[in-house]
């Protein structure tokens, strides 16, 4: 478990881990052998031959290969959201292990749809590029794969191959703040949160893409538990203030996230997860501070996930995050003058209850916010607005 070897590590170089939060423990599914591209259908398969509403077309459903494995999709009724609203060209920025090109959001010979932000690793014994702070924000190392993952999850195409994202026309900026040994230093990732939202970091060129939500699949577990970091905080402060949606992930330790940062943040959209019954798994983080819950998949029951082609099944709260920060950037598409309150407010509100009332169904003090991601409950609530 690399994530205590590395919190040991991390404290006596005086740095406050926080780390990415996909559970280590994972399930690698054998990937079908590439062969020749297969035909697309000419006849899409409809959802539904019923008419649901009289007011919105039925959509189709996409034909990439993995689509029907993605149940976290099914749970959140992505289709509803997408008979709304099928894209947005919105600037979601990933603050995690950095840049890597998907096929998902570069196309052979067409435009790509992520950007190569910048490296905030600042310790250049940890950054594994041989400095410190640069232009280049490309991920290093094997948890690269993070990153990946979850600009896939917010925004892989529906192109017929690999899986969906959620709004498949968004736009990922990349942002590298964890070092090869995912771990992130505090102040390294509150620059890189101005940075993200267009705001001024001395001694880095402006951002000429900033983004209107950010995803944070990380957290700090202190020892002992001290909250939101004074250097994050004051960021988020800022980011928030200029209309930027900071979405993150409640943490994988089964404890009140309220002691975490930056779930533990005012201002931030914490989101725990739940699994495909939609109870809390044993590692998700819960309590007053977190917003609402949205599928992040059990150790036995991952979340189908693309990375380097390959679908990988994982856990943890680092991949339910993405899903909202994709949801909220669906919501900006139809209505962008939404603030960062009013998005968290339309959520919560469309948010579907959890089976029983509770997401624990054993201590009903495990709380997880407002209910489970409603992507369709969302869009029509942020048409209407
Ligand atoms: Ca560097
Ligand atoms: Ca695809």
């Amino acid at each position: 478990m690399f994530r205590f070897t590395s919190r040991l590590l991390a404290l006596t170089l005086g740095l406050v881990p926080l780390t990415i939060t996909g559970v280590v423990a994972a399930i690698r599914i054998t990937t079908p052998p590439v062969g020749p591209p297969v035909p697309v259908q000419n006849s899409p398969v409809r959802s539904s031959p019923v008419q649901t509403s009289p007011l919105l077309p039925v959509p189709t459903l996409p034909t990439d290969p993995y689509f029907a494995q993605q149940w976290n999709l099914q749970q959140i009724d992505i289709q509803g959201a997408w008979a709304v609203k099928s894209g947005a060209a919105v600037t979601v920025a990933v603050l995690d292990t950095g840049y890597v090109r998907s096929d998902e959001l570069t196309s052979p010979g067409g435009a790509s749809r992520e950007i190569n932000g910048y490296d905030f690793v600042s310790d250049a014994s940890r950054s594994g590029d041989g400095d410190g702070r640069d232009p280049d924000g490309s991920g290093v190392g094997p948890l690269a794969y993070h990153g990946e993952a979850v600009a896939n999850l917010i925004a892989a195409a529906r192109d017929g191959q690999g899986v969906v994202g959620v709004n498949p026309q968004a736009r990922i900026l990349h942002v590298r703040v964890a070092g090869t040994d995912g771990l992130i230093a505090p102040q390294d990732l509150a620059d890189a949160l101005r940075w993200a939202a267009g705001l001024s970091v001395p001694g880095v060129p402006m951002n000429r893409t900033p983004a209107r939500v950010v995803n944070l699949s990380l957290f700090a577990d202190f020892v002992p538990l001290t909250g939101c970091d004074a250097r994050v905080n004051a960021a988020i402060q800022a980011v928030t203030a200029r209309g930027v949606l900071v979405v993150a992930g409640a943490a994988n330790d089964g404890a009140d996230a309220s002691g975490y940062t930056p779930a533990g943040c005012a201002d931030v959209l914490t989101v725990t997860a739940v699994d495909r019954g939609g109870q809390r798994p044993a590692y998700a983080n819960w309590g007053r501070t977190v917003a609402l819950a949205a599928p992040g998949g059990s150790p036995a029951d991952g979340l189908p996930l693309l990375s380097g082609g390959e679908l990988l099944l994982r856990n943890g709260t680092s991949f339910a995050a993405p899903q909202v920060a994709g949801v909220a950037s669906l919501m900006l598409g139809v209505n962008p003058a939404l603030t960062p309150a009013a998005l968290t407010s339309l959520l919560k509100l469309s948010a579907t209850p959890f089976p029983a009332g509770r997401c624990d169904p054993v201590n009903a003090a495990y709380t997880c916010g407002s209910g489970i991601l409603n992507a369709g409950a969302a869009l029509r609530l942020a048409a209407r607005k």
